[in-house]
């Protein structure tokens, strides 16, 4: 098949798994087409069967906001109509599912026909989404697509609870290539540059958004490392990294505390972790905690969305309510304080990271492409 992505080329989640599946389907002999803003992060390889469309925005000084929308939009119905893509699927409703939706109707009027996969991924719905300002644009965008999918049972429900949808939405987890966070395979784990051989590594990997409480993160390391020596290894950017340093410095943690910014080394920092931490506020999946889980880290985590569907209480870490600091510490405390222990963590996170294996999730597009192809 000719497929067409558009995602957001950025850290966040939705555009890492675009991303990754867009390079599956490549391997799988399918011509991808990645239509977007930026080259997406994880793109590093552009192949025979991967092509990247940049979508321009020209700057023109009497708009306040460029219209974005319109030239995704137009670009969409330049690339079909020139690489012959047969379907488009778009990750994250806003506003990509309406300017695919825009597309299709201007392909229509020239007899070319583009059906429309729009997955949801979690803050298109629960946080953006809802906002009454996009509401009616995102019920309609996602009743207009051929087929919806959602990235957790949970996200499915609050997309049914919180919207007016006609259409039915299909479950497919996110995945994950269990081949590239398979620690034994670090030549270079660099531990030793980290934290000293008496010391535990606890991660925390997010874009540092009030919704990841990344407050909480330091609250828990800081009650775990007066009693376990550890170190705490902060990954990403965002608008609470700020807040965060402060807060560090106040509670004498700073020498502690790693802040590693934006990286692209994801699975070679997970693999010199020993636990990792989730304590967000609300959270549709939770990719970052399946990236841990298959490098073999369990997992702190709220209970919140689609969390529980990944990381299983008591077995691949432990899950607690939204906000109670206290729990979380005590449970990591737990996990570290006894080696054999946090083996069998290990070895079950690990275990569980498996169920979402690429090779099992990754056919699931495939068929919803094929079934929507066949309905159209
Ligand atoms: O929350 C983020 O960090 C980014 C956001 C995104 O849209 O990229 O993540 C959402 O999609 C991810 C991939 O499906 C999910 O794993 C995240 O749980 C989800 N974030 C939220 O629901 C807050």
């Amino acid at each position: 098949m000719k497929i067409g992505i558009v995602c957001y080329p950025t850290f966040g989640g939705s555009g890492v798994v675009a991303t990754e599946l867009g390079l599956e389907l490549s391997k799988r002999g399918h011509e991808i087409h990645f239509i977007t803003y930026n080259q997406p992060v994880r793109l590093e390889l552009i192949s025979n069967n991967v092509h990247y469309h940049e979508v321009n925005v020209p700057e023109y000084p009497l708009f306040h906001y460029q219209p974005y929308e319109l030239a995704l939009s137009s670009k969409l119905v330049d690339m079909v109509k020139l690489h012959n893509i047969e379907i488009l699927h778009v990750h994250y409703a806003i506003p990509h599912a309406y300017a695919a939706y825009m597309a299709k109707k201007m392909l229509i009027e020239e007899n070319i026909y583009v059906p429309i996969v729009t997955t949801l991924h979690g803050t298109d719905i629960t946080l953006v989404g809802n906002h009454p300002f996009y509401k009616p644009a995102v019920t309609f965008s996602i009743n207009k697509s051929d087929a919806v999918t959602a990235v957790s049972q949970s996200l499915k429900e609050d997309t049914l609870r919180l919207f007016d949808i006609k259409n039915d939405i299909y479950v497919v987890p996110n995945f994950i290539d269990l081949d590239k966070y398979n620690s034994s395979g670090f030549s270079d784990c660099q531990r030793g540059m980290m934290a000293k051989d008496d010391e535990k590594i606890i991660t925390h990997i997010s874009n540092l958004r009030p919704v990841k409480r990344v407050e909480d993160v330091i609250n828990v390391f800081y009650k775990v490392q007066k009693e376990i020596p550890s170190k705490l290894m902060l990954v990403g950017e965002g608008p609470e990294r700020e807040k965060i340093e402060i807060l560090c410095q106040k509670l004498g943690i700073l020498n502690k505390v790693v802040f590693l910014g934006k990286s692209n080394e994801i699975d070679k920092i997970l693999c010199f972790s020993d636990l990792f931490l989730l304590p967000s506020e609300s959270e549709s999946f939770g990719l970052a905690a399946l990236e841990a889980m298959a490098s073999s880290v369990p997992v702190i985590s709220s209970n919140t969305g689609g969390i529980p569907e990944v990381n299983i209480h008591g077995v691949s870490g432990f899950l607690s309510n939204v906000g109670d600091v206290d729990d979380m510490a005590k449970n990591a405390i737990y996990i570290l304080s006894d080696n054999n222990r946090l083996q069998q963590f290990k070895d079950n996170a690990r275990k569980q990271a498996l169920k979402f294996d690429l090779h099992e999730i990754v056919p699931q597009y495939e068929a919803i492409y094929q079934d929507t192809l066949a309905k159209c």
